[in-house]
This record gives structure tokens, C-alpha cells and sequence, in this order.
């Protein structure tokens, strides 16, 4: 039977009843930043009391990373979250029924692997380049939880000054129009480097070179057999062949394989509604 299954990012939330990789039922909400994971529990709790019956167990997916049942944020910037926030026992107490928590991310990596693009290998790498930068590994069928993926927060490519998504993500490529004059956001950063603009053409292609060269290193630290490219920055129009583009000169052993996600905003709640619906919650 369908899993509820909840998806809490920095700028919406999503819940859906999940059967398998068919999304049943779906709902998105905006992520009210300011109310903190009370009020966003209640607000999902109250959005889906009409499916109460149809489910058994609650998969969660969250910005942020998940330990033992506990959430906290490692980028406040992307969502403040309390230290440690009790995330599965709020849920339980509320719904009645048993929860899973894991990283959106992972979550995501996990959907992709049993139901996407990653379907047939053994060893997958997924990298979300949204509003931050998250990532999954899966190894040999099995899914990395806790701090593994954590891409977005990475910093040998700054030597050490910043986060790695503070100077790749949608976030940093908004901040860089700011810095050139314009108030928008990084989809009308897309548009204009489509349209011809040399200024945003040029921070979309800092932005790709720069995840390309993460997948590089993921390349020699993971060896996966794939990297799925996932998030509203990753599948805008050019920027995976952007990314491709700079592995040309690489031996074949070395270049990283690129293919985009297949479930879309549906990959962080069908992966933990499988995760959570194989009896872990
Ligand atoms: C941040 C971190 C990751 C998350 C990634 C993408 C927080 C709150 N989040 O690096 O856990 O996977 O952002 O988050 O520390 P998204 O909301 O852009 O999907």
C-alpha cells in the first residue's frame, strides 16, 4: 500500500501518497522559513488529514542532515533548523504511524537508483545543484545516510574559505546578477544568458565549470559508474553539456558519466518512501 511521503526544502514543501515510483496524490506548499519544523509538521499534518486511512508508514526527506532520527541544518542560509530537532518522534506523535528521516538528497540519490537513471548499476553518485548543492551515494545497493553527500558544503575548491555552494549554487548565481545590477533570480539568469547577455552567460558558466570539476574529484574518490545530475540549476537548458564540455581532454577512464535525473521533483519522495516502506520506519 502507498507510503505518505514528505519532502521539506529550503524554499517548498512537498507531500505525496507513494506507491513505488507512482506518485498517488501530491501537494506543494511554500516552506514558511521563519516558522520552524513544528509549524511546518502541523502545516503538512493538516494538509493531508484527508489521506489519513490510505497509508500505513511516513517516509521524510529534508534539507539538512539526519542522524538517528534527529535533524539540524548544516547551511542555515538554506533553512534554520533547531540543533538536533526530534524530527521522527514530532512525526510519530502527531500521525500515529511509524517514520523514516533521511537527506533529501540521498533520498533523492536512493529514487534514482531503484526507479531513475541509475536502474542496472552498482555504484551511483547523484548532485542536486539547486538553491544549495546536496548529494547521495549509493555503493553496491546500499544507501550512504548521515554527513555522505554533503557536496554543497565541501571547501577544498576555495582552499578552505567557503562553503562550495555558496559560490556555485542557484543562491551564489542570483548573488552574482545582484552584483552586476540585477534583481533576479538564477531561472532569469538562465534566461538572459539564452537571450545573448555576455555578464550572464558568463556566471552560468563559472557555476558548471565549477560543478564539473567536483564531478572530476568525485570521479577518483567514488569511482561511480554514474553521476546523476539533478535540481532546478542542473537540468536548466545547456548547463549539463556545459558541465560535459569540460571533460573532453580527459581519458575516458578518468571522465566522469553525466546523465540527468529521470524523477525530476518526484526523486527525494519516491526514494524515501521506498527506503521507508522497506520496513525501516
Ligand atoms: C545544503 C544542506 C544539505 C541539502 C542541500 C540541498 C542544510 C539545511 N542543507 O547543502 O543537507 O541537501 O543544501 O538543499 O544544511 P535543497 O533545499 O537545495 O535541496
Amino acid at each position: 500500500d502507498a507510503v505518505l511521503s514528505i519532502d521539506i526544502g529550503g524554499t517548498k514543501t512537498m507531500a505525496a501518497l507513494v506507491c513505488g515510483d507512482n506518485v498517488v496524490e501530491e501537494v506543494v506548499v511554500a516552506t514558511e522559513r521563519g516558522a520552524g519544523p513544528d509549524a511546518w509538521i502541523s502545516t503538512i499534518f493538516e494538509t493531508t488529514s484527508g489521506w489519513a486511512d490510505r497509508y500505513q508508514r511516513i517516509g521524510i526527506a529534508v534539507t539538512g542532515v539526519t542522524e538517528a532520527g534527529t535533524w539540524s541544518a548544516l547551511n542555515p542560509a538554506t533553512l534554520p533548523i533547531p540543533d538536533r530537532y526530534r524530527l521522527v518522534d514530532c512525526v510519530e506523535t502527531l500521525f500515529g504511524k511509524p517514520a523514516f528521516a533521511i537527506n533529501d538528497a540521498q533520498a533523492a540519490a536512493w529514487g534514482e537508483y531503484r526507479f531513475g537513471a541509475g536502474t542496472g548499476v552498482s555504484r551511483l553518485v547523484f548532485l542536486t545543484i539547486s538553491t544549495g548543492i546536496g548529494g547521495g551515494v549509493v555503493i553496491d545497493g546500499k544507501p550512504l545516510l548521515g554527513l555522505a553527500g554533503h557536496f554543497g558544503l565541501i571547501r577544498s575548491q576555495s582552499e578552505g574559505q567557503s562553503p562550495f555552494e555558496d559560490q556555485t549554487s542557484g543562491r551564489w548565481i542570483a548573488s552574482e546578477a545582484a552584483q552586476n545590477g540585477h534583481q533576479i533570480d538564477a531561472v532569469g539568469v538562465f534566461d538572459r544568458a539564452r537571450n545573448g547577455e555576455g555578464w550572464a552567460a558568463e556566471i552560468v558558466s563559472r557555476s558548471a565549470l565549477r560543478a564539473a570539476t567536483l564531478c572530476r574529484d568525485i570521479q577518483l574518490m567514488l569511482d561511480p559508474d554514474v553521476i546523476v545530475i539533478g535540481g532546478g540549476i542542473g537540468l536548466a537548458e545547456g548547463y549539463l553539456d556545459l558541465m560535459r564540455s569540460h571533460f573532453k581532454e580527459l581519458s575516458p577512464r578518468l571522465a566522469p558519466r553525466l546523465v540527468a535525473a529521470r524523477l525530476g521533483r518526484h526523486a527525494g519522495i519516491i526514494g524515501a518512501a521506498d527506503l521507508a516502506g522497506e520496513s525501516r520506519a
